[in-house]
């Protein structure tokens, strides 16, 4: 079955973020593959691109989930990862007063008990807008918005750090920083 871009970008957000392994791929600390091993794992994996592909769908990424290195050799996913492969140093950054999360209303509860935790993933994910934050929540369920006092967060010591994309991401929001 031929893929698309869209069946591309998802392959590229699993072997990315989650199980380079799966296709014998090499992520260095910071999440860099070298393009060359990605086209070349991925080709034995059944996916087939090549560089041009490859760039066009990072341009073409709704929400520019992956980066080129600036010497064109490397591609990484922006955020989002669960390997333990990878840490990237992120930089850390100031919020803004508010930063938006989007969830299910079913996980209101727990998130009531113990705060917005990473889960699989590195970091709590938050946007600095209402859409998105909405769009992704309803990838769960029904959404809800949470806004977020981010910046009173960094005030008490709470580190911030933002994506190459934008996205901003924290290791953990206590209740008591989710505006009621
Ligand atoms: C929820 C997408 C119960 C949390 C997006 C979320 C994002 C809790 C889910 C990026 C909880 C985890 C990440 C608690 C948090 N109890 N549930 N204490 N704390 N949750 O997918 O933020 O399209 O790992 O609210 O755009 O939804 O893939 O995180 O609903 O940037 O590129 O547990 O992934 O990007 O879900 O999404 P996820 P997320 P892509």
């Amino acid at each position: 079955m031929t893929k698309n871009n869209s069946d591309l970008s998802k392959f590229l957000s699993y072997v990315l973020r989650h199980q380079p392994e799966a296709i014998g791929l090499y992520l260095d600390n910071n999440g860099w593959a070298n393009i060359d091993s990605l086209i070349r794992c991925a080709f034995k994996a059944g996916y087939i691109m090549d560089a041009d592909l490859l760039h066009n769908i990072v341009a073409n990424s709704d929400k520019k989930r992956f980066t080129i290195s600036d010497d064109g050799l490397h591609i990484r996913a922006a955020q989002g990862h669960s390997t333990s492969k990878v840490n990237i140093h992120y930089k850390e950054r100031m919020p803004p007063d508010i930063l938006y999360h989007g969830t299910a209303t079913r996980f209101l509860s727990s998130i009531q008990e113990q705060g917005l935790l990473p889960g699989k993933r590195h970091y709590v994910h938050l946007s600095s807008d209402e859409k998105t934050a909405i769009h992704v929540g309803s990838r769960y369920g029904v959404p809800v918005l949470l806004k977020i006092k981010s910046l009173q967060m960094h005030e008490h010591g709470f580190m911030f750090f933002q994506a190459d994309n934008g996205v901003w991401l924290t290791t953990h929001v206590p209740f008591q920083f989710i505006q009621q």
